[in-house]
């Protein structure tokens, strides 16, 4: 594996969309009993119904610690390759490569990781493996890696079209927790250098109480060039109403990098789904403080998906609207089926279906 110093774009690379083909996906094994319950038992379940899913299309890695290298061995199916590489967290998209391509050449991008806010407001600490893994996972996949260690970004906090245009939001990417010395400008040049877009779309927030600070795959994503889906809710009482608003508002009087109007389909969320006693119970503390109160409103989001090569994997949390996301995003998605699946427990440890995943791109 070659350490790159260049840019991708200036290299002829670019990062394609979800949903164009992939070669395969990276996730990693959940641990952390702070974050997962009772030892990270039923999210182990959750992430193996995931991983069969994607493995039906798409060569599957895990990452495993060694203590657990076993298990998911023993619960994983054959054709998954599963690995042994320490992780503080299991949440693939931030800490594994952002992949880009020229056309006939898959590359790693190399970002810096601080566990979502760092010192400033980070979710913990140390983050040393996590922000080792991007560039183990290149040397493991045998693909020349971007080193942008200097840079702090998550993989969560984007979402491209393949075609030019990039969506973010200013909550995340302008927080004083990432690249306080960069100002807007200065984050929009290394983006446009780093991942080969023209034209970036910032909507201001995410989901309410997302401890990510607002990344944007928990809010809004692309299901096609020129079109996405935005998490709404009708209910003008709840702090998302206008947090959707202003994203609707946004959106809407856009355009991509190839001038196109964007098309917003409303993908309503679930009601509010609160942790309960009994979920924080089965949490260990975290250096001696709990890391989550009973009633405390997590980020659930339909919007969270996987687009696999042949199904899109949608969160569910036992709502009635939980078929109606099935339904928004079937004919979104006319050359994949839509599978749910039962997701809250990887919701409890603070994201979901998107977070937990990395594609790497097909170079075609
Ligand atoms: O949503 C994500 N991309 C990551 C969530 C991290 C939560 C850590 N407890």
């Amino acid at each position: 594996m070659n350490i790159l110093c260049s840019e991708p774009a200036a290299d002829g690379f670019r990062m394609p969309a979800e949903f164009a083909a992939h070669e395969g996906c990276i996730l990693i094994w959940p641990h952390r009993r702070d974050s997962w319950q009772n030892g990270a038992y039923a999210a182990r379940k959750a992430f193996a119904e995931l991983i069969g899913w994607i493995s039906k299309s798409e060569k599957v890695t895990v990452c495993a610690r060694f203590e657990d290298y076993d298990e998911a061995r023993r619960l994983l199916p054959p054709q998954v390759r599963v690995v042994e590489m320490s992780s503080d967290d299991s949440w693939a998209r931030d800490v594994a490569p952002t992949f880009v391509t020229n056309g006939s050449t898959i590359r790693g991008i190399d970002w810096g990781f601080n566990a979502w806010g760092g010192l400033v407001d980070g979710l913990y600490f140390p983050w040393d493996k996590d922000n080792k893994m991007a560039r183990k996972l290149c040397d493991l996949l045998d693909k020349d890696c971007y080193n942008y260690r200097d840079f702090i970004l998550e993989g969560g906090s984007i979402h491209t079209d393949g075609e030019g245009t990039l969506l973010t939001t200013e909550e995340c990417l302008l927080g004083k927790g990432r690249n306080p010395h960069l100002n807007k400008i200065e984050i929009e040049q290394k983006l446009c250098a780093a991942l080969g877009v023209e034209k970036i779309i910032w909507l201001r927030k995410g989901i309410y109480h997302d401890e990510t600070n607002g990344h944007i795959d928990n809010i809004c994503a692309f299901t096609a060039p020129g079109e996405v889906v935005l998490a709404w809710t009708d209910d003008e009482n709840d702090p998302q109403y206008a947090i959707s608003s202003e994203c609707l508002d946004i959106l809407t009087h856009s355009s991509d990098a190839k001038g196109r109007p964007i098309r917003v389909h409303k993908l309503l969320l679930p009601k509010p789904v609160c942790i309960t006693e009994q979920e924080c119970e089965g949490l260990d503390d975290m250096d001696g403080e709990p890391t989550r109160t009973a009633g405390e409103r997590l980020a659930a989001s339909y919007v969270n998906f996987y687009i696999a090569n042949h199904h899109v994997i949608v969160p569910q949390f036992g709502d009635d609207n939980d078929a109606k996301a099935l339904e928004t995003l079937q004919p979104l998605f006319p050359t994949r089926t839509v599978i749910g699946i039962y997701a809250r427990d990887i919701l409890i440890g603070g994201g979901n279906i998107h977070c937990i995943t990395q594609q790497i791109p097909l170079a075609i």
